[in-house]
């Protein structure tokens, strides 16, 4: 086994503004600190071990690309040799946190016992790296997307046997995310939905979701894994109608199952776009419900209208992310997960570098801006004062839900004339956002 995977390539380091190397960060400075927390704290990076490690950079009209020397050998050894290469990545790059799915970590073998008893060997050996070098797992999650027999749905799927496989892949996941100390679980529902009603019994489906949903949450206690679970919402791809589209059809199927109390969501921005918001929208109904609990960070592509999963180098974006964040008062749970894939083209290892470099970049300018937005103070009393007329007075009695309709209209009958709302000034805003980015 290679004792280095990412030859000739040294720890990145923050080398400022005006630094011309490629490989180092000119924003992302680990131990600065912004707002009284150092940017390390604020974004808690992580690496997604499926894409960094495992995606071969296929599309549909042609096969993988990407150069991944660790992707060799036999099961176990390439098992080995991908964790020593994460690990590798993570001390080079300065990320603390990884993310996995079970059959990215480990491959699916011929039987369900051949795969868990692989599973456990790779859970030793992620264990050992994170033991020699502090590095974290963020979450773990289960494949149950990938596999033929997972083609009509895991917990969604028309078939007993299919959902009981689901959710002993499912125990298994939990069990070694247990093991590893992983700090969360998250729930995509990959093939939870539906191609056409022609053949589907939808009420039956989300019955059977929350089912699962509720075991796997008995099953955390009773193995007393303290993690946070998260639900991910997408709309679209692979089937046509996602179950958990967007983070209001996530918080609407929780509390109607009586699982608000279990779950956060996971936005992650190209899966926000998909469904036709921004990711500054789902984050904002995700937060206004307690429920953001974690990013996938990422981004789409405006032209394609599919899930492309590219680095995040939009600093307009990352600004109002971070805004989200910032006033949601940062993390509590979660981190920025990096589910993001280099291009096609972009095939050789080192380019996993400069994608993460660019990433972490825009996101340490994104914190900086908002930041400095927040402190400026101008947005807030902006927003703030656009809706004094709640502050007291009638509005304060339709807030405190102290008035009727009777008092309304009588209200109404004695304006001398038509209200207006005043001006909302969007471009005004806009010019104000656009003075912080610097
Ligand atoms: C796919 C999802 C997936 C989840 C984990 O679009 O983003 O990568 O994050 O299963
Ligand atoms: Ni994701
Ligand atoms: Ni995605």
């Amino acid at each position: 086994m290679p004792k280095e995977f990412f030859p000739g390539i040294k720890k990145v380091r923050y080398e400022g503004p005006d630094s011309k190397n490629p490989l180092a960060f000119r924003h992302y400075d680990a131990t600065e600190k912004v707002g009284g927390k150092t940017m390390k704290d604020h974004f808690r990076f992580a690496v997604a071990y499926w894409h960094a490690m495992k995606n071969p950079l296929a599309d549909p009209f042609g096969g993988g690309t990407a150069v991944r020397p660790w992707n060799s050998g036999s099961p176990l050894k390439m098992v080995e040799q991908t964790a020593r290469a994460c690990f590798e990545f993570m001390d080079k790059i300065g990320i603390d946190y990884y993310c996995f799915h079970d059959r990215d970590a480990a491959p699916e073998m011929a039987t369900l016992k051949q795969s868990n008893e692989i599973l456990d060997k790779t859970a030793v050996i992620l264990g050992k790296l994170q033991k020699d070098t502090g590095k974290k797992l963020l979450w773990g999650t289960a494949c149950l997307f990938a596999h033929t027999r997972y083609q009509q749905g895991a917990a969604t799927s028309p078939n007993a046997d299919v959902f009981a496989y689901a959710a002993a892949q499912v125990k298994k996941a939990l069990d070694v995310t247990a093991q590893l100390k992983g700090e969360g679980y998250t729930f995509w529902g990959g093939r939870e939905g539906y191609s056409t009603l022609l053949n589907t019994d939808m009420k039956r489906e989300l019955d059977h979701l929350a089912a699962f949903l509720h075991m796997a949450v008995d099953y955390k206690k009773k193995i007393g894994f303290k993690g946070q679970f998260y639900i991910e919402p997408k709309p679209k791809e692979p089937t046509t109608h996602q179950y958990d589209s967007d983070a209001a059809a996530c918080l609407n199927f929780l509390r109607t199952y009586g699982l608000m109390d279990h779950f956060k969501l996971n936005i992650e921005t190209n899966h926000a776009t998909l469904a036709g918001h921004t990711v500054q929208h789902d984050l904002t109904v995700a937060a206004n419900a307690g429920a953001l609990g974690s990013i996938d960070a990422n981004a789409g592509d405006e032209l394609l209208g599919w899930d492309t999963d590219q680095f995040p180098t939009n600093i307009y974006m990352t600004t109002q992310i971070m805004l989200v964040l910032l006033r949601m008062g940062g993390f509590t749970t979660g981190g920025l997960n990096f589910d993001a894939k280099v291009r096609r083209e972009s095939y050789e290892p080192v380019d996993l570098f400069h994608a993460h470099i660019g990433g972490m970049d825009a996101f340490a300018r994104g914190l900086k801006i908002a930041h400095a937005i927040i402190k400026d103070g101008r947005l807030d009393a902006f927003v703030k004062q656009r809706y004094s007329s709640f502050d007291s007075g009638l509005g304060a009695k339709i807030e405190a839900r102290k008035t009727n309709f009777t008092e309304l209209e009588k209200h109404a009958l004695g304006l001398k004339k038509s209200p207006l709302p005043g001006s909302g000034r969007q471009e005004m805003l806009e010019n104000l956002l656009n003075d912080f980015i610097r």
